[in-house]
């Protein structure tokens, strides 16, 4: 019976094709390592000898890495603003503080007096990144 050939024929492929599946399954693969690189965050604020204040702030597309800036009235403050990725600025309107524009591997600062107390938007004036929500908030505490 031809049909009963082809019957055995297909289990024999089956098995060939498990015995080869299973086999394979027994060798070793190397386990993956998934290494989460703890990179050193420089600190966001440092506070230099004349006591001026110094926020280090970067922005990708389209967002700042600092979305909360606290100080307090009478502050100077100086933001040092890096791109990591996309052309960038940072700017508050009411301290009329705005770096330059900047492609990423240029660091551009601003230093501005924070003399009225308030909570501010600070916000990328490139294009349309202030409305892509490219903003943080400048808490200024009352003394
Ligand atoms: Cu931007």
């Amino acid at each position: 019976m031809r049909s009963t050939y082809i019957i055995v024929g297909i289990i024999l492929v089956l098995l060939a094709g498990v015995f080869v599946f299973t086999s394979s399954k027994d060798e070793q693969v190397p386990a993956t390592t998934t290494t989460v690189e703890q990179q050193a965050v420089p600190e966001t604020m440092v506070e230099d000898d004349t006591g001026n204040v110094i926020f280090n702030v970067s922005g990708t597309n389209f967002a700042f890495d600092v979305t909360e800036i606290t100080v307090q009235e009478g502050d100077t403050v100086t933001i040092n603003f890096e791109s990591k990725d996309g052309f960038h600025d940072w700017v508050v309107d009411e301290f009329n503080a705005s770096t330059l524009q900047v492609n990423p591997g240029t660091v551009t600062s601003v230093t501005f007096v924070a003399d009225k107390a308030g909570e501010y938007e600070y916000y990328c004036s490139v294009g349309q990144h202030r409305q892509m929500g490219m903003v943080g908030k400048l808490i200024v505490e009352t003394k």
